[in-house]
């Protein structure tokens, strides 16, 4: 993996824009950025698009996002978080787990990120 994330916060609250504050090690260097959005997986969005500018890289669209329990979850089941992106025409899935349904989406997108790194560098 190129990118790695060392640190997310994620704030939410009813009333207020949610806000997410990342550290991403990208190749041997932190980055740090700062986002707001419609919720908190948008706050994370913004902030990572900050950075992934500062790559130069373009992130892909979402163009689907599904979360789901097993079968038989309690409320302190893991998440699964599935999300579908298009890249100039690609379609591709990434796949995030975590009891967090917000950190399951952010490890989704880590993958993603790793993708688009790794086909940059082709
Ligand atoms: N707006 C929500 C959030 O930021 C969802 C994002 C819909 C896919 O968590």
């Amino acid at each position: 993996d190129h990118a790695e994330l060392l640190a997310c916060n994620v704030s939410s609250s009813l009333g207020l824009e949610s806000t997410a504050s990342i550290k991403i090690c990208v190749d041997g260097d932190q980055l740090t950025a700062t986002g707001s959005g419609n919720g908190g997986f948008d706050a994370f969005t913004n902030a990572l698009s900050g950075i992934v500018k500062r790559l130069g890289l373009k992130l892909p669209t979402l163009i689907d996002y599904e979360v789901r329990i097993p079968k038989g979850g309690r409320t302190d089941a893991l998440t699964e978080c599935t999300i579908s992106w298009s890249d100039n025409g690609r379609e591709f899935k990434t796949r995030g787990v975590h009891a967090n349904q917000v950190f399951a989406a952010i490890g989704a997108t880590m993958r993603m990120l790793n993708l688009v790194l790794h086909w940059s560098h082709q």
